[in-house]
This record gives structure tokens, C-alpha cells and sequence, in this order.
């Protein structure tokens, strides 16, 4: 798609929302910063002096970068778990989908809603959003924000432009994994517009004592399976953990897989990573969660969740450990080998 045909969505977006006045943008559970940039940009696209623009999350900010960017940015997100949705009378979906298992918006009946993301759509629920744009060859969410943006000629200030910029910056592995053209564009856009210390201060943020807990827990809980490492971090403090040591295992020289699975309150998460082109991460975290839950994800990057609810704890943990890593293990070859404990390589 080009800048003009963002600009088309753009203007059928602005018809839609007409008038109304208080427009909540949803980012899904424990945001990333393609939500929280995206988020940022819409709330710029779209508040007015008439309309109020807020934005909302289930779940929580853990990871230590992405609370460093909410920081700089100095923007407000509301969380899910207590906001009345009522008084809202259009929702905007960003970088996720209603119903979609990372996502714990309850919209009200009746509700008017759009999704903009680059996930496959799912099924509509609770039933058919009036907008999408939905462009899956997309690396990130934030490129479309910042195509509304470019259509409308609006410049992004150096806060705004930092954070997309590194929104892409993640979904893509630094532009080697899964950029499509356009996020190249936005890229190179934004390259000569963001502010370096911002940006500093945010791959380079400080971490509490309880990151290096954490990391320890994960070294002890990691077995290596021939090219995939399997973390097991039982119970987390925060949702994002999961993602978080999911993308630093995968520094191991053997890894060409992680997967990493955890608790928190009522959830069995796992983030999976891949850097081989053989599979398609998001598609085997699908097929191997079936019924059991939701998951998604891009190639190189996906993530799922089983609920635990009746099913309970103990019951959930064996499902996770007898079915899916297993499952995972076969997936990509190497159900043959023995786990090495990471910390005996
Ligand atoms: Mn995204």
C-alpha cells in the first residue's frame, strides 16, 4: 500500500468517528512499544479540541524498555481492569483485535468499533468492527500509524518519532526480520527526525535488582534440545517476562528457537522466537495451542496463552509440559534429542 492509500483509509476512519466524542484506542495486554507508538500516533490523528482520545490496556508494563518509553513519552494508559467502557462511543484496536486471547477489552454491547494491525484478522467479536486495515506483510503497526501521519502531513514531534521508530526497530529485529518496504520507508523517515538520547535512554535503560532474579531463574529453568531452547520460568511477576527472556535467549549461539513459557494470576503464557525462514512462528504456536487457548505472532516472533480457570495451575502446567513443548520439539525436528540444562552446555 502507498502513502495515498493510507491516506483513503485515513478519511473513511475520519468519517466514521464523525463527531463523537470520546474515542478510547485499546492496545493490547502488557503493550509493546508497536502498541504504545501507535497508540501515541492515533491519539495525535485523532483528538481534537471536541474529542477527548484516551487510550486503555489490560495487563501491565513489566518490561523495564517499555516502561522507559511510556516515561519519555509521558502519556497516560488507562488500564482495562477498571475503566467503565460505557461512556465511550467509538474504539480503535491497535496492533490487536478484540476477543484475540491478548486482549481483555469487554466492549459493550453494540459498541462501534475499528481495528488497525498487521496480525491476521480473526473472527469478529462481539460482532463486526465498522473499520479495519489490517496489512499483514507489515513489520509493525507503528508503520501504518506513521502513514496516517505522513498522509495527513502532520510531523511527528521527536518523542513521537523516537517511539515509532523504535516500535519498528523491535518488530523487525532491527529492520532484518520481517520489514516490509514501507517499514523501510518509515525507517528512513523518521532516522533524521528522532531524539538520540530519548531513544538512549530507552535501550539502555537501568533494570531493578529483580531483572537479574529473573534472569537467573530462566538460566536454571532453560534445557537446549539440538537448536531449540525450551525456558520453563514457572511463576512471573510480570506477563511481559516472558517475551522479555524470550528475546534475550535467543542471543545463545546454538538457539535457531526459543520457546519460553511462565504464569501470572490466571494465564500460562509463552513467547516463541525463531531465526530460521524453514517455519513460520505464529502458524506453529497456532496449530500447537489448538483448542487449548489463542496464539499468534509473525515469523520470527509469537506468542499464545492457555487460560487456567477450571482447568487449574497443576493441570494447565502438565498440558503445557506433555502436549505443547513436545509438540513444539517435534515440530521442528528435534523431538530425537536429549534436553541439555542450559547451565551444563
Ligand atoms: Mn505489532
Amino acid at each position: 500500500m502507498a502513502i495515498k492509500d493510507s491516506l483513503k483509509k485515513w478519511q473513511e476512519l475520519r468519517d466514521l468517528i464523525g463527531n463523537r466524542k470520546r474515542v478510547l484506542l485499546v492496545t493490547h495486554d502488557n503493550p509493546d512499544p508497536d502498541s504504545v507508538a501507535s497508540a501515541a500516533a492515533f491519539q495525535l490523528l485523532l483528538g481534537s479540541k471536541d474529542r477527548e482520545v484516551e487510550i486503555a490496556s489490560g495487563g501491565e508494563l513489566g518490561r523495564s524498555e517499555n516502561r522507559a518509553l511510556l516515561a519519555s513519552l509521558d502519556l497516560e494508559i488507562r488500564s482495562l481492569y477498571w475503566l467503565d467502557l460505557k461512556p465511550y462511543d467509538f474504539f480503535l484496536f491497535l496492533d490487536s483485535q478484540p476477543g484475540s486471547g491478548n486482549n481483555s477489552a469487554q466492549l459493550p454491547e453494540d459498541a462501534a468499533y475499528g481495528i488497525v494491525d498487521h496480525h491476521i484478522l480473526g473472527e469478529a467479536w462481539p460482532h463486526e468492527p465498522v473499520f479495519t486495515d489490517i496489512r499483514e506483510s507489515y513489520g509493525a503497526t507503528a508503520t501504518i500509524a506513521w502513514e496516517y501521519l505522513s498522509a495527513r502531513n502532520i510531523k511527528p514531534e521527536e518523542g513521537l518519532a523516537t517511539a515509532l521508530y523504535y516500535a519498528i526497530r523491535t518488530e523487525t529485529s532491527d529492520m532484518a526480520q520481517g520489514a516490509a518496504k514501507a517499514d523501510r520507508k518509515a525507517w528512513n523517515s523518521l532516522h533524521s527526525k528522532i531524539d538520540w538520547e530519548m531513544l538512549h535512554e530507552i535501550v539502555h535503560c537501568r533494570v531493578p535488582a529483580d531483572y537479574f532474579r529473573m534472569m537467573k531463574v530462566a538460566a536454571e529453568g532453560a534445557s537446549l534440545y539440538g537448536h531449540a531452547l525450551v525456558v520453563d520460568l514457572g511463576e512471573t511477576r510480570h506477563s511481559d517476562t516472558i517475551a522479555e527472556v524470550a528475546d534475550s535467549f535467543m542471543r545463545l549461539e546454538q538457539a535457531q528457537w526459543v520457546l519460553c513459557w511462565g504464569w501470572n494470576k490466571d494465564r500460562l503464557m509463552f513467547s516463541m522466537r525463531n531465526s530460521t525462514q524453514k517455519q513460520h512462528a505464529g502458524r506453529l504456536a497456532r496449530q500447537l495451542v489448538g483448542h487449548h487457548g489463542s496464539a499468534g505472532g509473525h515469523a520470527h516472533m509469537a506468542g499464545g496463552q492457555l487460560s487456567i480457570g477450571e482447568r487449574g495451575l497443576e493441570e494447565t502446567r502438565l498440558l503445557f509440559r506433555r502436549t505443547i513443548v513436545p509438540g513444539f520439539l517435534e515440530a521442528i525436528e528435534v523431538s530425537d534429542r536429549d534436553g541439555v540444562p542450559l547451565m551444563e552446555l
